[in-house]
């Protein structure tokens, strides 16, 4: 290590006094303008994670569905997976020593990791659309530079085409081609031929209206179009050449409002998206012909995903076990319909993808999706190599169709982490294969009305809860308090759980009407202070 290169550079990015951040949920997140030494020190720990596991690291400099002023940083592991637990107590170690413990803190963590400081170390470095990510992933460059690591940065990238390159790099392209366009051509492939029976040229129904949270999004669906199928009509809605990045769109605010993103005109009927700022969530929804809105969110899409991939495996007739993973925030109405109708088991973990995706890993085909729109389906190794030998060898015809038809999903969709671009193109096939209208997707089952809310209090922290979120520990009686109040109404369900990303304690609520719904949430909050 270069003690002196070190020290020059730690001053130059320097830290705010008294400021304590916190490596959360997904990574930093906090105004852009406190975070120019978060990002520099970020890029010493890739280097550390990079040498310690031999493999290429990712770094992403995003603020998701947060405000334009907010910034972020997340590091990616060696198969695209979200930074180990231990390793996000080293981030939060780091970003908050004070200039002069620098180098113990590097040495530190090395020391406890058995680092072996003389492995050559690579990154990968992403950023989003926001004004000050470009010079922040400068800052992330300066920390990997100084520790002699190697880089590659691909400037601007969705957040899951970083994890998608994290994971080819580490794969010797088995995976995919780590380029930007090996991913459109991989993903693309796959959508053609998943299709390749069912489109018409000319056919209007086809045509999807997508609200691009004025992000990175619609920078790369403009590259990604001529990949794909002209019977594919796209319309890219706040794209990013006007309106602020996540302002009054994106699927974050469609999802919390309920009602649909400004800058996007939606007619009776019409199929609408919209993604998140950096495009690892997708949500649907339309107008219905007298002018109520719909929303299609991460729970619907899952049983979408969930009934196709169950019909593909009963036709190959392989004994290969879906799992669903859901958290608290899904509707009561979607676990009662795919536990009761569909017949798959449903689990359930803490929010945030991390949770979600390690539950995931545990089945053949584990299939996760939060309520908000972020997830995937994951294969595992055993059933994707059963699969691709069934495509190929299958005798029966219908069989080897329907293997086919499963490769081409695992093709289609990004295993690393929730990715709106690919599970959009997957959400068209399987609507296009069905013949689905929106409408009649969104009738597979009734969301039950719910609420949420969210309320300030001094120490969000005394709220422990258990049972995947769902229930309280602490402070004592709060659960007991939400259980009586919970048994006024009918279908309905309540929870608190302190946020991950926010200094705020969230507040869910359900039951047979939105008033009821309300009052439970407004309740519930009341015994919350
Ligand atoms: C982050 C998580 C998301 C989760 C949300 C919860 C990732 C990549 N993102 O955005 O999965 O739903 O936090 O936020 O893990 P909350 O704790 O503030 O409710
Ligand atoms: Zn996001």
């Amino acid at each position: 290590m270069d003690v002196d290169a070190v020290n020059k550079f730690s001053s130059l990015h320097a830290k705010p006094n008294g400021l304590i951040l916190q490596y959360g949920t997904a990574g930093f997140r906090t105004k852009a303008y406190h975070l120019d030494h978060v990002m520099y020190r970020m890029g010493l720990l890739a280097v550390l994670r990079s040498k310690q596991t031999k493999s290429t690291i990712g770094v992403m400099v995003t603020a998701s569905h947060n405000p334009e002023e907010d910034n972020g940083v997340k590091l990616i592991d060696p198969l695209g997976e979200m930074l180990a637990p231990s390793w996000e107590e080293h981030a939060t170690h780091l970003a908050n020593a004070e200039e002069q413990d620098i180098q113990a803190v590097l040495a530190e963590i090395s020391h406890r990791e058995a680092v072996n400081l003389q492995q050559k170390a690579m990154i990968v470095i992403g950023r989003d659309t926001r004004p000050s990510s470009e010079k922040l992933s400068q800052s992330v460059i300066d920390g990997v530079s100084v520790l002699g690591g190697q880089y590659h940065d691909y400037g601007l990238v969705t957040t899951p085409q970083l994890h998608y390159l994290v994971c080819c790099q580490n794969t010797n392209g088995q995976y995919g081609k780590a380029t930007i366009e090996g991913y459109y051509q991989k993903l693309s492939k796959a959508f053609v031929e998943l299709t390749k029976q069912t489109f018409r040229s000319g056919d209007e129904y086809r045509a999807l209206k997508i609200d691009c949270a004025s992000g990175i999004g619609a920078l790369k669906l403009k590259e990604m179009e001529c990949y794909l199928p002209r019977e594919l009509s796209l319309h890219l809605f706040n794209d990013g050449t006007k309106g602020k990045l996540n302002h009054l769109c994106g699927a974050d605010f469609v999802k919390s409002h309920q009602k649909p993103p400004l800058g996007i005109e939606v007619k009776p009927n019409e199929r609408c998206c919209s993604f998140d700022g950096d495009a690892d969530r997708i949500i649907y929804y339309y107008n219905d012909a007298d002018g109520r809105f719909h929303l299609i969110d991460g729970d619907k899409i899952a049983t979408l995903i969930s009934s196709f991939l169950k019909e593909l495996l009963s036709e190959v007739g392989e004994n290969l076990k879906i799992g669903i993973v859901q958290t608290a925030y899904a509707n009561g109405s979607s676990t009662r319909y795919l536990e009761e109708v569909m017949k798959v088991p449903v689990h359930f973990t803490k929010t945030g993808v991390k949770h979600l995706h390690h539950k995931a890993q545990e089945f053949d085909i584990g299939i996760y999706f939060e309520a908000n729109g972020h997830g995937t389906v994951l294969f595992s190794k055993a059933a994707e190599m059963k699969i691709r030998q069934l495509a190929k060898e299958e005798t029966d015809g219908k069989k080897r169709k329907a293997a086919v038809m499963l490769e081409n999903v695992i093709d289609l969709i990004n295993q690393t982490v929730g990715d709106a671009i690919s599970d959009m193109l997957l959400i068209e096939a399987i609507l296009a294969l069905k013949g689905l209208s929106v409408q009649q997707w969104d009738a597979i089952y009734t969301d039950l009305p719910n609420r949420q809310l969210k309320v300030k209090v001094a120490d969000r922290q005394v709220i422990d809860t258990t049972d995947a979120e769902r229930r309280a520990v602490t402070p004592l009686g709060l659960q007991e308090v939400i259980d009586d109040l919970v048994k006024k109404y009918r279908f309905s369900r309540a929870f608190v759980r302190p946020s991950g990303t926010e200094d705020v304690v969230r507040v869910y609520a359900e039951a047979d009407s939105q008033e009821n719904a309300d009052n439970l949430a407004h309740e519930v909050s009341l015994a919350v202070f």
